[in-house]
C-alpha cells in the first residue's frame, strides 16, 4: 500500500502486506483519528489473514485483529471493512470486518465488530450456513442511538451435491440479500432478496 500527497502526489509511506500474504489493501477505508496523533488513519484488510489500523499520517501499524482461523484457512477474513460508529459509548469510532466465506465453498460468514479504542471483539454476527457476508456501517437507522449494520450477503448451496445438481441444470442463480442488523441488540431489522443485487453495499449514511 502505498500514501500519497493530496497536493503534490508524493510518495509519503509504503508498507508491505506480511510475508506469504499479498493480499494487504484487498479492502480499506479511512477511520477517525484512533492513535491521537492529529491525523486520520486507515483501516486495511489482508484478504484471508488480518485487518490492520494504520496510522494516517506514516502508514505504521498502530493495530492487528487476526483472522479467528489464523493464517490456516481461507476464510476470506477482511473481504469486507467498514467504519460504523460508536457502538459501545466510549467515544471512539467503532468498526468492522466482515469474513464472506466463499472461498471454503459451503462455510458460514461471520462478522466482527470492534472497537476503534481497545481493539477488542465487541460482537459477532454469525450467519446461517448458506451465506457470505459483506459489511457496512449504516448510521442509526432506528434512531436508538447506536449505529446499526447492513450486511450483504449471497445464498449458497449447503453442500456441493445440491450445488453440482443445480449447475447441470444450467447458469447457477443465487439469491442476494442486503440484511440490517441492530448495532445494539444484533436483531435483524429488515431485509430484502433479489437476484439482482449486487454482493456489496454502501450506506449513503453520516454514520453518526
Ligand atoms: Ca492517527
Ligand atoms: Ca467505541
Ligand atoms: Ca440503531
Amino acid at each position: 500500500m502505498a500514501l500519497y500527497s493530496g497536493k503534490y502526489g508524493e510518495l509519503l509511506a509504503h508498507v508491505e502486506g506480511d510475508r506469504d500474504c499479498a493480499g494487504l489493501g484487498w479492502s480499506l477505508t479511512r477511520i477517525d483519528d484512533l492513535d491521537g496523533d492529529g491525523h486520520p488513519d486507515l483501516l486495511a484488510g489482508a484478504l484471508h489473514r488480518y485487518a490492520d489500523v494504520l496510522s494516517g499520517k506514516d502508514l505504521h501499524r498502530i493495530r492487528r485483529i487476526d483472522s479467528r482461523n489464523g493464517y490456516g484457512i481461507c476464510d476470506a477474513f477482511a473481504s469486507s471493512l467498514d467504519v460504523l460508529g460508536d457502538v459501545d459509548y466510549d467515544c471512539v469510532p467503532d468498526w468492522i470486518v466482515g469474513a464472506n466465506e466463499d472461498a471454503m465453498g459451503f462455510d458460514e460468514g461471520y462478522a466482527w465488530v470492534v472497537s476503534g479504542r481497545t481493539g477488542r471483539v465487541l460482537g459477532e454476527t454469525c450467519l446461517s450456513s448458506d451465506e457470505g457476508v459483506d459489511a457496512c456501517g449504516i448510521g442509526d437507522v432506528d434512531l436508538d442511538g447506536v449505529p446499526d449494520i447492513a450486511l450483504a450477503t449471497e445464498t449458497k448451496f449447503e453442500d456441493q451435491e445440491s450445488w453440482y445438481s443445480a449447475y447441470k441444470t444450467g447458469p447457477v442463480k443465487q439469491t442476494r440479500r442486503i440484511r440490517v442488523i441492530s448495532g445494539r441488540t444484533w436483531e435483524t431489522l429488515w431485509q430484502v432478496d433479489a437476484r439482482s443485487l449486487r454482493e456489496s453495499t454502501i450506506a449513503a449514511s453520516d454514520k453518526k
